[in-house]
């Protein structure tokens, strides 16, 4: 925003640059008229996806201090619509520059398969809103995403899915490595909150949820007796560091003291493509 000063000053040049040009019906809202561009890569990956959204003004000048708003959407093939999680952009920095995370849900295409169009929607008072479309592609190193479900906890008469994203660093040479990982539950085809403690999901709702705790716990061995905790930023992202690294790691997620289960296990599997194993074995 300007500050109530720049803008009477502002209002004061305009007013007298008309009288010396007799030009007139110009309105100062103009003045605050904003500019979004992309800055970064059109294309996405299922999983973590950031782009970078330059915020200008009339001027071409950076404008700091802004926080655009990102809308997701998938046009399915087969008709319906849907949304994606995601975590927002940033405030603009000093050069303009926000960073908007998604984490996609789904690729545009299967082979020769489109499966439909992801449209990402940046949106900002005072501008024009920018709308672009990302191809999106399935990264094909390592697990991106599991579900996990548990028949007692239901949105909608099916059970709540929580969708577990990795967008873990690659492991160094002694088998260390940096988790993490972003949480997500699906509340309906258009809200995929990130999964907070002392949250609410489907507030008002016969499926209303209460997130009382969350537990996430991390290991390279799915038999381990002791995992490791992973901490919470507060907003999704859960982060571990762990050792033993070979070609999976695995992830234990409870809500509210229940856990949840991908199919008949009570963790999900995070491992390399046999691709990536094999190619592993190549270079030994
Ligand atoms: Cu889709």
């Amino acid at each position: 925003m300007l500050k109530p000063n720049t803008f009477i000053k502002a209002t004061a040049t305009t007013l007298a640059a008309c009288m010396l040009m007799a030009c007139g019906g110009e309105s100062s809202n103009n003045d605050t008229q904003y500019t979004l561009s992309l800055e970064s890569e059109k294309t996405g990956v299922v999983g973590k996806s950031t782009y970078t959204i330059n915020v200008t003004d009339k001027d071409g000048l950076a404008v700091y201090g802004e926080t655009p708003i990102m809308k997701p959407m998938m046009a399915m093939t087969a008709g319906h619509q849907h949304s994606s999680p995601h975590t927002g952009c940033t405030e603009t920095d000093d050069q303009g520059n926000s960073d908007c995370t998604v984490y996609f849900l789904m690729a545009s295409a299967m082979g020769d398969e489109v499966m439909g169009i992801w449209s990402i929607d940046i949106e900002l008072e005072n501008a024009e809103p920018l709308s672009f479309v990302p191809a999106v592609t399935m990264p094909m190193a390592e697990t991106v995403k599991v579900d996990l479900k548990e028949n007692d906890d239901t949105v909608g008469g099916t059970a709540r899915r929580y969708t577990i994203f990795n967008s873990s660093a690659a492991s160094n040479a002694e088998g260390e490595r940096s988790i993490e990982l972003f949480i997500s539950s699906k509340e309906s085809m258009m809200s995929f909150p990130a999964l907070q403690t002392n949250s609410t999901l489907s507030a008002g709702t016969e499926d209303e949820l209460n997130v009382d705790s969350v537990d996430v716990l991390v290991s390279t061995d799915n038999d381990a007796e002791i995992w490791t905790t992973a901490t919470t930023n507060g907003a999704g992202v859960w982060t571990a560091d762990i050792e033993n690294y070979s070609n999976a790691f695995y992830v234990k997620l409870s809500v509210n003291g229940t856990a949840k289960k991908s199919g008949e296990f009570d963790y999900a599997t995070f491992k390399k493509t046999e691709n990536m194993m094999m190619k592993d074995m190549a270079d030994k």
